[in-house]
């Protein structure tokens, strides 16, 4: 693996780096199957919701929608150093979503964007990371990075700006793309007749709100199983009270941890 200081320099410089095939195919292959089946889950809700439109392809908050994707946090531990060297300090699981880009679909991921709505300049808020379940080739759909504008771009870019300087994250199935969340990026135009699959599980500091309340919604029955790693990441130790009796607790006890920053 890379070294910290090599990863800081990337960080800093480009703005991302990938961790090329670092994922077994066994853990790939299973988070292929749970896919489909998640995505038929969100996709319905979608369609009920009245939402059909720049959602296609797209999922969101998969650790309740199968378990291998719990199993890919617990394997990110060995990320660990890299994102906790990023954030300086702890960091919590902000949302978890998944991308299934095919020909002739395009969504909201397909847009020159950034996934934080307040520029955060060099104080690091958010991180993306984006797990390629297939290998991302330059006609499949590869995802398009705007090297540098996490420095150089506030606003954004015109399309001529951000494809004169972006850059296609390519790297076979198991490799990990992580990014400043400051940075303009969009998802590739597939042009091939097979899909390109990820998910992307991004990261945030435990005081900033998590797009989805990961342990109320997993719940407390399996808390005791969970890791330490596990509980820190889905946010058991920075959640926000709704009684006074889950307010006045021991500090070991407390909804919001002191550690958390
Ligand atoms: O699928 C991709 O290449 C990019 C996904 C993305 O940017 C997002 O989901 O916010
Ligand atoms: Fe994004």
């Amino acid at each position: 693996m890379i070294s910290l200081d090599e990863f800081n320099q990337h960080m800093q410089e480009k703005g991302w780096f990938i961790f090329h095939e670092i994922v077994s195919m066994e853990l790939v292959n299973r988070m292929l199957n749970d896919l489909q089946f998640a995505y038929q889950t969100c996709r319905k809700i979608q369609l009920s919701n009245n939402i059909p439109e720049n959602n296609e392809g797209t999922l969101h908050h998969l650790v309740e929608l199968g378990e291998s994707f719990i199993d890919y946090l617990v394997f990110s531990e060995q990320l660990n150093p890299y994102l906790q060297s990023y954030f300086c300090s702890k960091y919590i699981l902000n949302s978890f979503g998944g991308n299934i880009n095919k020909k002739g679909i395009s969504s909201y991921a397909s847009m020159i964007h950034r996934d934080i709505r307040s520029y955060s300049a060099h104080i690091p808020l958010l991180l993306n990371t984006l797990v390629m379940l297939d290998d991302f080739i330059p006609n499949n759909g590869a995802t398009y990075l705007m090297s540098g504008s996490h420095r150089t771009h506030p606003a954004l870019p015109s399309e001529q700006e951000f494809s004169s300087v972006a850059e296609q994250a390519i790297a076979k199935a198991g490799s990990v793309l992580v990014f400043n969340s400051n940075l303009w990026h969009c998802a590739g135009k597939n042009t091939t007749d097979l899909p390109r699959r990820s998910i992307t599980p991004m990261y945030c500091r435990p005081f900033i709100k998590q797009q989805y309340d990961y342990s109320r919604a997993l719940g407390y029955d399996k808390v005791e199983q969970y890791s330490d790693w596990l509980k820190q990441t889905l946010g058991y130790r920075a959640r926000v009270p709704t009684s006074l009796s889950e307010w006045y607790q021991p500090k070991e006890k407390r909804m919001y941890q002191s550690d958390q920053g």
